[in-house]
């Protein structure tokens, strides 16, 4: 978009940071993502090699602790002050964790832009009920994030860096973490590390435009695809289509000199079918605002699990 004028969301207020200082956080977040994670490297790579237009991302997601102000709105404040605008909050009691998704602003794409440089991802932001937890786990948590009572303020800028704003756990703290939540475990050791991004299907041209071709392309080049719940998670009205991989593992040297395989982030898949008030839209002129927005608690409900052990230890095919 035009770099003289300011962004105006959808309810009128205008960004207080310029659109290419946001794309380049966002390429920064993405680079720490993609050196620490091969499995989303290739399959980007591979769908590149394949599809060679434009890559969307549908959105971007990060986990937080929902505490001491590390929640949901540390992390949330950098992409309100570029204009994003709060959406749904999705509740998930049983894993103790509440979401919200924010809306990117109406800014004029760079014509067949790609992943960060391409029209902006939605953002997907989850954080853990921290109070509703072991005394133990909060005790864990708590030495951390009040032993850096301004970490919080740096969010974007831990993502970016790919550094935490506390100091690096114990590893007998993270095998607690894990007994009891294994979302608490993940945050503890990766932070505000992009958690994954997500391809827009539906947005590419060739035949991997559709998530079932894409999840069995992908499933014959030998990528482990997260089968909880089944590999293909539908939305009860059945427009939103989303699968993901299974996160990868990196060593991790915790602060007692252990060093373990932690899990660290994955790469999901989402198609937003046409609304059925646009079915007889012609195809050339569907546009991402005649899709099926927003997420569904039941599809993320399956798709956190991409980094718990379960289906880290599950054998492929
Ligand atoms: C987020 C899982 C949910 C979606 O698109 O519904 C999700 C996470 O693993 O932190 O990504
Ligand atoms: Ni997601």
């Amino acid at each position: 978009g035009s770099s003289m004028s300011s962004i105006t969301d959808s309810r009128g207020s205008s960004s207080q940071v310029t659109e290419s200082f946001f794309r380049s956080v966002l390429g920064q977040m993405e680079t720490v993502y993609l050196n620490r994670n091969r499995t989303p490297k290739s399959v980007l790579e591979l769908v590149r090699s394949i599809d060679d237009e434009q890559l969307c991302y549908d959105h971007l997601a990060f986990r937080t602790f929902g505490i001491d102000g590390y929640g949901i709105d540390s992390l949330s404040s950098f992409f309100l002050d570029y204009g994003y605008t709060p959406m749904d909050e999705l509740k998930f009691p049983a894993k103790k964790l509440r979401a919200l998704w924010f809306a990117p602003p109406d800014v004029s794409d760079i014509p067949g832009g790609s992943g960060v440089n391409g029209p902006l991802p939605r953002v997907f932001i989850s954080e853990l009920l921290v109070d509703q937890l072991s005394s133990q786990t909060q005790d864990v948590i708590r030495k951390y994030t009040q032993a850096s009572p301004n970490g919080n303020k740096y969010a974007a800028l831990s993502s970016a860096l790919g550094t935490l704003t506390w100091e690096k756990p114990l590893s007998s703290e993270f095998e607690q973490l894990a007994r009891e939540s294994e979302y608490a475990a993940w945050t503890l050791v990766n932070g505000y590390a992009v958690n994954h991004v997500t391809i827009s299907v539906h947005r590419l041209k060739s035949h991997l435009n559709k998530i079932k071709k894409l999840n069995q392309f992908l499933e014959e080049k030998g990528f482990k695809l997260n089968s909880e719940g089944g590999v293909l998670k539908v939305s009860p009205d059945g427009g939103l289509l989303q699968s993901s991989s299974v996160a990868d593992s990196i060593s991790f040297k915790f602060s007692d000199d252990i060093t373990k395989s932690i899990p660290c982030s994955y790469i999901e898949f989402a198609e937003r079918l046409v609304l059925p008030q646009y079915q007889n839209i012609p195809e050339n002129e569907i546009r991402e605002s005649h899709r099926r927005d927003g997420f569904e608690v039941g599809n993320a409900d399956k798709i956190f699990e991409s980094t718990f052990q379960d289906q880290l230890s599950r054998r492929t095919g």
